[in-house]
């Protein structure tokens, strides 16, 4: 099985996902993009974010003009696609827990994509961890404690790494600082993909 790391209370699966399952998953989630286009989230100021998102399952999680918050449609009205099997094998395999999530979101990063250091507080119960899959070239993942401005720990996110997030690390800050294009080969057209499943309400 995979190598553990803890980095900020967040445990990193190293290499939990082999190169064959990589390639299964990202079929998968192609599937869910050709259904639900990945798109860039505005935020309240009218900023666009540069991560392309999309999600599935029940709810997926959006940004617009009005706030960020879940939603059971895609903006352009659809409901969200099914959530990628893999998705559900592997929160079931490391999450810890008997429910299953409800929302899968996709993060797409292009050379040159971030995503500032935040709390992911829309959930309604925080004792339900988050996991995240990273897919595609690498990212210098940053977390810091649970108020901004303390002391952050940095990780490059490699393809096929898997993180549990749990516990009191469950509102800590983090984000995405950078991404190292051309680091792996598993996407056509490089970049990364980022599925985060969570339990929303
Ligand atoms: C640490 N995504 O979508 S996933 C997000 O790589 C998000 O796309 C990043 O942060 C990405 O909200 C990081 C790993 C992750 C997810 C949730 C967390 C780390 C977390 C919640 C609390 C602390
Ligand atoms: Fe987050």
């Amino acid at each position: 099985s995979a190598m553990k790391v803890d980095v900020g209370g967040i445990v990193v699966h190293q290499e939990h996902l082999s190169a064959a399952d990589q390639v299964e998953l990202v079929e998968q989630v192609r599937r869910v993009v050709r259904a639900a286009p990945l798109y860039r989230p505005e935020t309240k100021t009218g900023r666009k974010m540069s991560v392309r998102m999309t999600s599935a399952g029940t709810y997926g999680w959006i940004s617009d003009r009005k706030g960020y918050r879940y939603e059971r449609q895609h903006p352009n009205g659809e409901d969200w696609p099914p959530m990628p099997p893999m998705a559900l094998e592997i929160w079931r395999a490391v999450s810890g827990v008997a429910r299953d999530p409800q929302s899968c979101l996709i993060n797409y990063y292009d050379e040159g994509a971030k995503m500032g250091l935040h709390q992911d507080r829309d959930e309604a119960d925080f004792d339900m961890p988050v996991v995240s899959v990273s897919l595609g070239d690498e990212a210098l993942f940053r977390v810091g404690g649970p108020k901004r401005g303390g002391k952050t720990q940095s990780i490059w996110l490699k393809s096929g790494d898997v993180a549990v997030i749990g516990g009191p690390a469950r509102l800590n800050f983090h984000g995405i600082d950078r991404v190292r294009a051309g680091s792996s080969s598993l996407l056509p057209n490089g970049g990364r993909i980022n599925l985060t499943m969570r339990v929303v309400d």
